[in-house]
């Protein structure tokens, strides 16, 4: 083992690098909050409450917690506990775009899509964790948890942006086929990588999750924050 622990110098330099990144989002969104409209400040505050826990666990990961040995596998499930938080409150960004303010089911939705996503989190968590070939039933069910993500975003969720202002559609489109397709690389990863295949090293598969991570969390936070407009005509009450 390296000076840098069981998780090497690439590694944890990266882990490292991530959490600074997302300490400087997290500024960044906070700072932003202040000057914006009180009926949209929310969404800055989701996207500073989604670097920060994100910065804490990279912090975590970085120093070498968050992660064990099993049967001589690195197992670092630091990741899920920030996921589990994380991307419930993505998709409620973009749940709040889609649905009015007064759509009748509105809590009903969001609640369920976020289920979706914490069942999706969690099974990918027991997948990771288990080494025999079982784990890819979970990472089967866990996929079927994503499938359910698509399924509201598509089936529920678009249909009613659809028919929102020409700036909300917009927005909703530009964010909602973005957040698709980062997502979609994520069980990617995890198939080439230590958990799945073993295609990819220990630190590829770190680095991969990490410009993942600071797309999807930094990225995505200045892309739904950079149309203020449509922020605005999503919240208002029509
Ligand atoms: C796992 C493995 C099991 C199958 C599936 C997965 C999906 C994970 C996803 C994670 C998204 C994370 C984000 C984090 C940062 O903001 C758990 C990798 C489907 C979609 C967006």
């Amino acid at each position: 083992f390296s000076a840098s622990g069981p998780l090497g110098i690439v590694a944890s330099t990266t882990l490292w690098i991530t959490a600074l990144i997302m300490i400087l989002g997290t500024l960044a969104f906070t700072f932003r909050s202040f000057r914006a409209a009180t009926r949209i400040k929310h969404f800055y505050y989701v996207a500073g409450l989604v670097t920060l826990i994100a910065a804490t666990l990279y912090m975590l990961m970085a120093s070498g917690y968050g992660s064990s040995f099993q049967n001589s596998h690195l197992f670092v499930y630091g990741r899920y506990i920030d996921w589990t938080f994380t991307t419930p409150l993505l998709l409620l960004d973009l749940a709040l775009i889609a649905l009015p303010r007064n759509f009748p089911n509105r809590l009903a939705v969001i609640a369920t899509v976020i289920g979706a996503d914490v069942y999706m989190i969690l099974t990918g968590l027991v997948a990771t964790g288990i080494r025999s070939d079982i784990r890819w039933a979970f990472f089967g069910v866990s996929c079927a948890g994503f499938f359910a993500i698509l399924y509201f975003i598509l089936v529920k969720m678009t249909p009613e942006a659809n028919m929102r202002t020409y700036e909300v559609q917009r927005h909703y489109r530009t964010l909602s086929v973005t957040l698709m397709a980062l997502w979609f690389c994520y069980p990617i990863v995890w198939a080439l990588g230590g958990e799945g295949f073993g295609i990819l090293n220990f630190s590829a598969e770190v680095i991969l999750y990490a410009v993942l991570d600071i797309a999807a969390k930094v990225g995505f936070g200045f892309l739904v924050l950079s149309n203020p407009v449509a922020l605005m005509e999503a919240e208002s009450t029509e």
